[in-house]
C-alpha cells in the first residue's frame, strides 16, 4: 500500500572510495526514469547501519538496485578472478541489507545491470566474473557509448511475465557489463536471454514483483517500449 501520493522509490547509490576521494553517486538517467514513469526517487546511501537503513525502507513504496561496482565473488563462494574485478564490499554489504528489509517488507525490487547480479548473488546464485575472460561469445556486451540505443537483442522466456508485458519474443537491449548469471538462484525464473544463451533478465514468481534486467531500462526506455514497460509495471506494483 503505498505511503504517500507517489511511490517513493529506494535507489541504491554507486559508491567509490581511492586514496583521495570517497563518494556516492548515481546516474542521472535512474531518477528521470522514476520521475518519468510517475515515482519520486529517494537515493539511498551506502555505509549506514541497520537502524537507518529500515528508516530509509520504511519511507519507500519499492527498491531499485542500480548499476555499477562488481559483485564480491566471496558472496558466491569464489575468489576474484582476475584484475577486470572491482569490488566495493561496502556496497554488498549495504545492498544485502535492503534486499532483506524489502523482502521482510515485501516491496516490490526492480535490479538494473549490477543490480540482477546482486539479486541473483543475494538469492543464492553465482557469476560469471569477466565474460570476455570466461564464456565465448559472439555478442558484445561491453557495447560502446552511447548506451540510449540497442546492441543485442533478447529473447523472452514464453509464459515469462516480460513476455507478457512486450507481447512478443524479440527485444532489443543495451548491454554495458563484463559480468553476468552463471547459476540462476534457486526459485527463480528466467524471463529473457541474448542470443548466445546468456542470462539477461529474471524474477521471482514467489514475490508480488522481483525482477532482474542485466541491460539499463533506464536508458533506452523512450527508443524500446519493452523498457518502458518495464518501469510502468514496477511503478505499478510500488503504487
Ligand atoms: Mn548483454
Amino acid at each position: 500500500m503505498m505511503k504517500n501520493g507517489k511511490p517513493i522509490i529506494g535507489l541504491a547509490s554507486s559508491y567509490e572510495k581511492d586514496e583521495k576521494n570517497e563518494r556516492i553517486f548515481l546516474p542521472q538517467s535512474y531518477l528521470d526514469a522514476v520521475r518519468h514513469f510517475g515515482g519520486v526517487p529517494l537515493i539511498l546511501p551506502v555505509k549506514g547501519d541497520l537502524a537507518e537503513a529500515a528508516a530509509l525502507v520504511d519511507l519507500c513504496d519499492g527498491i531499485l538496485l542500480t548499476g555499477g561496482n562488481d559483485i564480491d565473488p566471496a558472496l558466491f563462494g569464489e575468489t576474484v578472478w582476475n584484475d577486470s574485478v572491482e569490488i566495493a564490499p561496502e556496497r554488498d554489504s549495504s545492498e544485502t541489507v535492503l534486499l532483506e528489509l524489502a523482502m521482510a517488507r515485501k516491496l516490490p525490487v526492480l535490479g538494473i545491470c549490477r543490480g540482477i547480479q546482486m539479486m541473483n548473488v543475494h538469492f543464492g546464485g553465482t557469476l560469471y566474473q569477466d565474460i570476455p575472460t570466461q564464456l565465448e561469445t559472439d555478442v558484445r556486451h561491453r557495447m560502446e557509448e552511447p548506451w540510449h540505443r540497442c546492441g543485442h537483442s533478447c529473447i523472452l522466456e514464453p509464459g515469462s511475465p516480460l513476455y507478457e508485458l512486450a507481447g512478443r519474443t524479440v527485444i532489443g537491449v543495451n548491454s554495458h557489463h563484463h559480468q553476468a548469471i552463471k547459476d540462476v538462484a534457486p526459485g527463480f525464473g528466467i524471463m529473457g536471454r541474448s542470443e548466445d544463451g546468456l542470462v539477461e533478465a529474471i524474477w521471482d514468481p514467489r514475490a508480488e514483483f522481483c525482477w532482474g534486467v542485466q541491460w539499463h531500462p533506464e536508458k533506452i526506455w523512450d527508443i524500446e517500449d519493452a523498457s518502458a514497460k518495464i518501469f510502468e509495471a514496477f511503478l505499478e506494483a510500488c503504487k
